[in-house]
């Protein structure tokens, strides 16, 4: 009995001392952790490569807007950004006037209420249609279309305010000027002489040449006053293109002008074909003078209803994009252009929403606009803290199709037509394998990568990897895009992270495509405080 227990005894003592060992054992380990053996575990983590798993949609939607946007029951959107910094809407939106929306972001909109009311004894009875408003000299000047009780025929008139809300004040109690015809839709335009224009829209209603009602396009200078013209009006534009003459053989549209000036070309914008139909579109013409002569674009028109992608429904997806004006980003990097669309795409009319998406200007000074588009797009520049560190990297490729680069990835366009497939990275006849990277001198802290598709399905990539400095890994990127959303785009999430570049591996392409291409990568960075 006391043998067996001294037996336990030693056997228990044993048992302890061998605990203490491996305990020292495994704190002496602990310790001998040495800045060599660090590395070479970060080593081991690199050749394991790192699997991130992206976070979901709801955590980085409010970093994206779709339109429409939230301006309803309206025509003619037209956007002022004032030197106060906020955006104000106003549009063809009252019988006797007009309403002013605001907003601080360009896509958060709140109703402020009638901008402008006619008064009692007005000379402008009805119709009141397409409102601009020019900040100038610490004053508000809008420019309207309405119908006079006299002659009964449409004129542009002019109001003033103080606040951009209002109230506008018909100072003039007659027409801004009377040249015997129908006119609206004015614009004006301030040069960088100080030189004002002021562009209208000679309204068919009057105007028949050839038997054929046709809306032309006029300009003519606008005195300092802001009140007054001066000088002859210029005939500007008239419908001449195929694609201006879709609303039929009687009747035909050049209207709702606005002009915008790049280096020391003018550029001017305009809709033509009927509001209320599908075949309402956005076309531009250009000019080195600002009253012409204007030469309309070959490419023209540069934003048109949309299709259903299966054409198994008549109406169209996305109707009567037209009547625009534009806007900058908060942080005035990014040109916005504004426009109406119809509420319902089958029924067209006068019932219209407001849209806002990214125009921009190619190397050889044509014009490409990314929309009409219904998918999530990244929230306008300079806003949420986030910025596009794409457009601040360097950009290379596994293989570049001749005629095309690599630096399409970042010049802004995406695949929205046909001619934008010009402006694609293209992999030169390779499928699988082919890849992009876009590389930092330093470090970006990034959350968010954003890939765009070509236009072209003959590019179609199916899946892909991301590689996020050549340790992180993002598998089975999916191109599973939503066609009855135009400008959808493959929008990848995930944990901050510091990287000095990323890349992307085409995985699988669409079956029998002999290349493979992409529009556009975005990669959201965070703003750091220097920036
Ligand atoms: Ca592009």
């Amino acid at each position: 009995m006391v043998r067996n227990m001294k037996v336990a005894l030693i056997t228990l003592i044993i048992l302890i001392i061998l605990a203490i060992i491996a305990i020292i054992v495994i704190i002496n380990d602990a310790a001998s952790i040495s800045e060599e053996n660090v590395n070479k575990m970060i080593e081991d983590s690199v050749e394991r490569k790192n699997e991130i798993t992206p976070l979901s949609w709801e955590n980085i939607k409010k970093r994206f807007y779709s339109n429409p946007l939230p301006v309803n029951n309206i025509g003619d959107p037209f956007v002022l950004k004032a030197s106060d910094g906020k955006y104000y809407c106003y549009a063809t939106s009252a019988s006797d006037g007009y309403k002013v929306w605001l907003s601080d972001d360009l896509v958060n909109w709140q109703y402020a209420g009638m901008a402008f009311r006619r008064e009692a004894d007005s000379w402008a009875v009805s119709d009141f249609w397409a409102p601009e408003v020019v900040e100038y000299n610490g004053k508000y000047y809008m420019f309207f279309s309405a119908r006079e009780e006299n002659t009964k025929s449409l004129r542009i008139g002019a109001a003033v305010s103080d606040s951009p809300l209002g109230p506008f004040e018909d100072v003039l109690k007659r027409p801004l000027f009377d040249f015997g015809y129908a006119a609206i839709d004015a614009s004006v335009f301030i040069d960088d002489d100080g030189k004002k224009y002021l562009y209208y829209s000679r309204d068919c209603s009057e105007n028949i040449v050839n038997g054929v009602h046709e809306s032309h396009i006029y300009g003519i200078e606008l005195a300092d006053d802001m009140l007054s013209v001066t000088g002859q009006p210029v005939l500007l534009t008239q419908p001449e293109q195929r694609w201006e003459k879709m609303s039929g053989d009687a009747w035909r549209w050049n209207e709702g002008p606005i002009v915008l000036k790049r280096g020391s070309i003018y550029y001017m914008f305009y809709s033509a074909n009927c509001y209320a139909d599908a075949t309402y579109s956005v076309g531009y013409a250009t000019s080195e003078s600002p009253l012409g002569p204007f030469k309309k674009s070959e490419q023209n028109p540069i934003l048109k209803s949309k299709l259903y992608p299966d054409m198994t429904k008549s109406e169209p997806l996305i109707s009567g994009p037209g009547h625009n004006s534009f806007a900058l980003s908060p942080d005035g990097k990014e040109l916005f252009i504004v426009y109406h669309t119809h509420t319902n795409p089958s029924l067209g009319g006068g019932n219209r929403q407001m849209n806002i998406d990214r125009i921009g200007f190619r190397d050889d000074g044509t014009v490409y606009v990314n929309g009409p588009s219904l998918s999530p797009q990244i929230l306008p520049s300079g806003l949420g803290g986030f910025y596009n560190a794409a457009l601040e990297a360097k950009v290379s490729a596994s293989s570049v199709k001749p005629g095309h680069k690599a630096e399409s990835l970042v010049d802004g366009e995406l695949g929205f037509t046909k001619a934008s497939t010009d402006y694609d990275w293209v992999s030169n006849g390779e499928t699988e394998g082919a890849w992009v990277c876009l590389e930092w001198d330093d470090e970006r802290l990034i959350d968010t990568i954003v890939l765009f598709p070509s236009f072209s399905d003959d590019r179609r990539i199916d899946e892909g990897q991301l590689i996020i400095d050549d340790g992180n890994l993002i598998n089975n990127v999916k191109f599973d895009l939503d066609a009855e959303k135009p400008g959808a785009s493959v929008i990848i999430h995930f944990p901050e992270i510091k990287a000095k570049s990323v890349k992307f591996v085409v995985k699988k392409a669409s079956e029998g495509v002999q290349e493979v291409g992409l529009s556009e990568i975005y990669v959201m960075g965070k703003t750091l405080d220097e920036k």
